[in-house]
């Protein structure tokens, strides 16, 4: 009898470790201490919407994102990108903090609508605009820094909006095309690495399903997400057609997309029914659009039953299915895989009868550990070995990629005095970045590049100056837009200059000084002793009563 109550016990004990995702786990969670493989890129990312400024300066056209900010009620505080950081102006001092920092990379993007003004090829160039990259970009190259550039993040031409509804419109493709080509032909002697589409996932979740970023539509069928989705797809393989056949040979460079991966992690990994949910959330996170580009030119099986679902309730969308020849283009349209990470979740199954107005997705229950430290963005959980995974998840699952991080960081609130000792976006970054080490060399992931997000506070979307990313703090208030490194710029600074954390040096002193602290170590094994405990607890509670009652 003693027997099987020890038994019971144990078996709870055991079933509530499993639940146990936040506690520090020294297999998982230690620190690491080496050096990066020689040519490792170090980077920081910025884009052009969140820092330029200049919405309307010398020639160029309105985007989504002006026409989104200058609409109320769309961004907190009625914040606008029409200064920002005023990067259009203050670039050459961004480069020159660049430089202080030992960057040798700079991921930056272009606005369409400052070289096209009306979206359009046939609508001419804006030479001001074409000038100021060239000045960036020469600026950059001067200082020895290389840059990378992303054609698209997230700001279209209004007109295009107006004209043809946006990326719900094929017609989109061409125009997407002109426009990278035009970038190619006019960059691309200088400009090495380029980026098609910056997460086109959040595009579409973002843009097309919750309307929370421009151009702000709203459609819980999920359909008009879709529609874009596959537009995106398209304009995304044709741009690198064109790299492929037109300019690679005479300008030697690579080209690819960037996508956001979040990483899932069963809540109990023995339950099938959760396991099955968290393959179901990788398909939609991952699959989407890495699923096409890098494993058979379509979508995951899931999405496609989706899809399916939808065709039901709407006929006439039969565009939303790729043709065997959409596929064989699609395919392999990246020279490598791009990624920006930020997100962790639990996920669960929930077992639910789809009704109306709920869609597959309505199965799947995300949730985070308690002790996940929460950044200022309320989406935003510290949770480092979430990266470790996805990185070992992308290369099983897409082929043994070169990964190229292009973005990972922390945001801080906005407050008085402001944040420049941003110990906790220095632990982020500690903690994140020796799992990326750990799963290049122990996992044989081919990581090629790391970049934080960001150089500097910017334009956080519909969040405004709210949120903090940046390495720089910058002065929103004071006319100058004051750049001051923080902290996180200093040590990220040592970072690049060791490469690493090779064994001695003050940087790998100092990171595991702070470990216990930043991943709340001081709590070791909390999680399963505690249970232990609790469970032997139990059992002598069990034991007490046992002699006195007896049991049938
Ligand atoms: C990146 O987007 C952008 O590329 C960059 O411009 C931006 O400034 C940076 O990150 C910081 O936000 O988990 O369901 O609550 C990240 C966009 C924001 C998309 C959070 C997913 C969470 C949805 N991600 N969002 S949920």
């Amino acid at each position: 009898m003693m027997f099987l109550w020890t038994f019971l016990v144990l078996l709870t004990t055991a079933y509530c470790a499993e639940y146990d995702y936040g506690a520090y786990d020294p297999t998982r969670d230690s620190f690491r201490t080496g050096t990066f493989p020689d040519g490792f890129i170090w980077s920081t990312a910025t884009a052009s919407y969140q820092i330029e400024g200049g919405w309307n300066a010398s020639g160029k056209g309105e985007s989504i994102w002006d026409r989104f900010s200058h609409t109320p009620g769309k961004v907190d505080r009625g914040d606008t990108g029409d200064v920002a950081c005023d990067s259009y102006n203050k670039y050459r001092e961004d480069v020159q903090l660049m430089k202080n920092l030992g960057l040798r990379y700079y991921r930056l993007s272009l606005s369409w609508p400052r070289i096209f003004p009306d979206g359009t090829r046939a609508g001419g160039v804006n030479q001001a605009g074409v000038d100021y990259y060239n000045n960036v970009i020469d600026e950059l190259l001067a200082n020895g820094i290389t840059p990378m550039v992303t054609l698209y993040h997230w700001d279209l031409p209004q007109a295009l909006q107006d004209r043809y509804g946006g990326w719900v419109n094929e017609t989109l493709v061409e125009h997407f095309n002109d426009y990278a080509s035009y970038a190619f032909q006019a960059f691309g002697d200088r400009v090495k690495f380029w980026l098609t589409f910056n997460e086109p996932k959040v595009v579409c979740d973002n843009g097309h399903i919750t309307g929370e970023h421009a151009p702000g539509i709203q459609d819980p069928t999920l359909l008009t997400g879709y529609r874009a989705g596959h537009t995106l797809l398209k304009a995304h393989a044709r741009a690198w057609h064109t790299y492929d056949l037109n300019y690679r040979q005479t300008q030697g460079g690579k080209i690819g997309i960037t996508l956001n991966l979040d990483w899932g992690e069963p809540r109990d990994p023995d339950l099938p029914a959760d396991v099955q949910a968290t393959d179901r959330f990788m398909q939609i996170n991952s699959g989407w659009f890495a699923h096409p580009i890098y494993v058979d030119g379509d979508y995951p099986p899931f999405l496609k039953d989706e899809l399916q679902q939808l065709a039901q309730a709407n006929p006439g969308i039969n565009s939303l299915v790729f043709t065997p020849e959409d596929k064989d283009y699609i395919l392999g349209t990246s020279d490598f895989f791009g990624l920006n990470h930020y997100v962790t979740r639990i996920v669960a199954n929930r077992d639910i009868v789809i009704g109306p107005g709920q869609t597959f997705r309505d199965t799947i229950e995300t949730t985070v550990a308690p002790e996940w430290p929460r950044a200022e963005s309320t989406w935003l959980y510290v949770v480092p070995w979430g990266l470790r995974r996805l990185l070992k998840h992308i290369k099983t699952n897409y082929g043994d990629p070169d990964i190229y991080i292009t973005e990972n960081g922390r945001s801080d609130s906005d407050v008085q005095p402001p944040i420049i000792e941003d110990t906790e976006r220095v632990c982020y970054y500690a903690g994140y970045i020796d799992e990326v080490f750990k799963a290049i060399y122990e996992d044989d992931v081919k990581v090629k590049s790391y970049t934080a997000w960001s150089f500097m506070d910017n334009f956080e979307w519909a969040r405004g100056y709210t949120e903090r990313f940046g390495l720089h703090y910058v002065d929103f208030t004071d006319p100058n837009q004051p750049r001051t490194p923080k902290q996180s710029a200093e040590f990220y600074k040592d970072i690049i200059a060791n490469n690493g954390f090779p064994e001695g040096a003050d940087v790998t002193e100092m990171v595991n000084d702070m470990w216990g602290e930043c991943r709340g170590s001081g709590t070791v094994g909390i999680g399963v002793s505690g249970g232990l405990l609790a469970g032997s607890l139990l059992v002598i509670a069990l034991h007490v009563v046992h002699q006195f009652v007896v049991l049938p």
